[in-house]
C-alpha cells in the first residue's frame, strides 16, 4: 500500500542512528501526540520549550531525557509532534519505542514519512524535501551549503517564478481569444514569441546550473577513446599519477575499462582507459570495444586521442566527425599524442567545433593543458549556482522547453499554444510537487532514513 494512504496515523521512529551513543532520539507525529505525550511525560509540557523530564515505561521510569512538544501547525511536519531525546542506549530506546507503538492505532514511520507528511502539510516543497536527503549525504562542505540553500527555497523561488511567468501568459493569451472587445492589451505575435524565448531562456540558464551542480556531487566523468597504440593508456596513467593501466608497443593491449578517480580543485574526475577503437576479427578486442562504446554512453566528456605521427591537422575534421556520431554528441576534445615524436609544440588549440591539445603523454608534457581545459569547461565559475543537483528537475526542464520550443513554433494557432504552455507549466509544477503522484512520493521518500 502507499505510504499516502496512511497519513491519519500516528507515527513514530528513533531518529538517531542504531547503536550505543550518548543521546537517542524518538520522533512522535499525528493526532494522538497528546495521548502518548500524557503517558510516557505525565504531563502536557509547554510548546516548543525543552523539559527535562522522567520518561515512563508502564509504572517505571526508564530514563531523564529532554521533551519537546510542537504543536501543529508550528512543526516540521505540520501536525502535533513529540521529541524525546533520551541516553542513547539501544534497549532505553527500543523499549520506549515499543512501548509507544503497542498504544492502539500509533505505528513506526515508514522512510521519509516525517518529510512526506512535512510536504503533504504544505510546510516545505518537493525540492526542499529533496534537499534533506542531499544534506544528510553531502560528501562535501561545498555540496551541503547548495543543499541548504536549496532547503531555504532558493531554487523553488525561481521555479516559482518561472510558473508565475508561464501563468500570466497563458492567461493574457486565453483573455485575448475569449474577450477580443475588451480593453486588454493585445500581445502581437513578435511579443509573443519574445515572451516564450525569455522562459526558455531562463529554464536553459537553470538547467545548466543544475547540470552545475550534478557535477559538484557526482564529479565529471571523462573516457579516454582512440584507436589502438595511440597512447591512451599512457595518458590515463599520466593523468592518474600512477601505472594502473598496462602499456605496450602492441595493439590491442587494453581490453577492459580502467577506471580511477582524481581529485581536481575539489571535483571529482572519473576518467577511464577503454580498448582501442578499430575494425577487427580478435574476439576478445571485439568485446573489449563493446565495453568502451557502452562506456562513452555516461561519460560529460571524450577524450579522443590520435597518434600526432600518423595524423595530419587536416584529418582531424574527418576523425572528429566520425566520432562524434559514435559518442553521440558528448564533447569531444582531440588529444594529439607522441608530440615527442612528431616534434610538435605542447599547445592548446580551439578549432571551429572542438580542441586539439598537443601533449607528450610519455613525456607527462601538457597535461596541465587538458586539466586546466576540463576546469575551464566544467568548473570555473559554475562552481557556486545556488541550486541543487538533481537528474529528475534536468529531465523536467528539458520537457518543460520542448512544449515552449512547440508553443513557440504554433504562436499562430492560439489553441495550441496555450495548450502547449499548459504541458510546460504542468512540468515545472511538478519539480516544486504542485502536482504529483503517489508513485513519485513513494520513489523520492522511501530514499530517506527512517526518522527524517
Ligand atoms: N614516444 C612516445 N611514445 C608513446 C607516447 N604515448 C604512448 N607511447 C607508446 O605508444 C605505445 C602504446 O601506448 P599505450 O598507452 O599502450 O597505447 P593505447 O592507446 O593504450 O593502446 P591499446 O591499449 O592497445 O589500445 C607504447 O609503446 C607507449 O610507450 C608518447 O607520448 N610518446
Ligand atoms: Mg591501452
Amino acid at each position: 500500500m502507499s505510504i499516502i494512504n496512511q497519513n491519519s496515523d500516528t507515527i513514530a521512529a528513533i531518529a538517531t542512528i542504531f547503536g550505543h551513543s550518548s543521546i537517542g532520539i524518538i520522533r512522535i507525529s499525528g493526532t494522538l501526540t497528546y495521548n502518548i505525550t500524557k503517558k510516557i511525560l505525565g504531563l502536557i509540557p509547554k510548546d516548543r520549550k525543552a523539559s527535562y523530564l522522567p520518561f515512563k515505561y508502564k509504572n517505571d521510569i526508564i530514563d531523564y531525557g529532554i521533551a519537546i512538544l510542537f504543536n501543529r501547525p508550528n512543526s516540521f511536519t505540520g501536525e502535533d509532534m513529540l521529541e524525546l531525546h533520551c541516553h542513547g542506549g539501544p534497549i532505553i530506546l527500543n523499549t520506549l519505542l515499543n512501548y509507544i507503538i503497542s498504544m492502539p492505532n500509533i505505528r513506526i514511520a515508514n522512510p521519509g514519512e516525517f518529510s512526506m507528511r512535512a510536504f503533504l502539510n504544505k510546510k516545505i516543497d518537493l525540492v526542499q524535501a529533496e534537499s534533506i536527503v542531499d544534506l544528510i549525504n553531502s560528501n562535501s562542505l561545498e555540496f551541503s551549503k547548495e543543499s541548504i540553500n536549496s532547503f531555504k527555497g532558493n531554487f523553488s523561488y525561481k521555479i516559482k517564478n518561472l510558473i508565475k511567468i508561464v501563468d500570466n501568459l497563458y492567461s493574457h493569451i486565453e483573455a485575448m481569444i475569449n474577450f477580443p472587445d475588451d480593453q486588454l492589451e493585445q500581445l502581437s505575435n513578435d511579443m509573443i514569441v519574445s515572451n516564450l524565448n525569455n522562459i526558455i531562456n531562463s529554464i536553459n540558464k537553470l538547467n545548466e546550473q543544475v547540470k552545475n551542480n550534478i557535477i559538484l556531487r557526482d564529479g565529471i566523468k571523462i573516457v579516454i577513446v582512440g584507436e589502438p597504440n595511440v597512447g591512451k593508456s599512457s595518458l590515463f596513467n599520466a593523468l592518474i599519477g600512477c601505472n594502473n593501466a598496462i602499456v605496450t608497443s602492441f595493439p590491442g593491449t587494453t581490453r577492459d575499462v580502467l577506471r580511477y578517480c582524481i581529485n581536481l580543485d575539489g571535483i571529482i574526475i572519473n576518467i577511464s582507459d577503454t580498448a582501442g577503437i578499430h575494425d577487427t576479427n580478435n574476439f576478445i578486442e571485439k568485446i573489449g570495444i563493446k565495453h568502451s562504446l557502452k562506456e562513452i554512453k555516461t561519460a560529460n566528456h571524450v577524450l579522443l586521442v590520435v597518434d600526432s605521427t600518423n595524423c595530419e591537422i587536416e584529418q582531424l575534421d574527418c576523425i572528429y566527425n566520425n566520432f562524434i556520431k559514435i559518442v553521440n554528441n558528448i564533447p569531444i576534445t582531440i588529444i594529439r599524442n607522441k608530440a615527442d615524436l612528431s616534434n610538435e609544440n605542447i599547445t592548446i588549440n580551439k578549432l571551429e567545433r572542438y580542441y586539439v591539445v598537443t601533449i607528450s603523454a610519455k613525456l607527462k608534457s601538457g597535461l596541465n593543458l587538458i586539466f586546466d581545459h576540463i576546469k575551464d569547461l566544467y568548473i570555473k565559475n559554475n562552481y557556486k549556482c545556488n541550486t541543487i543537483n538533481k537528474h529528475r528537475y534536468f529531465n523536467i526542464l528539458h520537457n518543460a522547453t520542448l512544449h515552449l520550443i512547440r508553443g513557440k513554433q504554433h504562436h499562430l494557432y492560439y489553441d495550441i499554444l496555450l495548450e502547449e504552455l499548459k504541458h510546460a507549466k504542468h512540468y515545472l509544477d511538478s519539480i516544486i510537487g504542485n502536482v504529483y503522484d503517489d508513485k513519485l512520493l513513494d520513489k523520492i521518500f522511501s530514499k530517506f532514513c527512517v526518522g527524517k
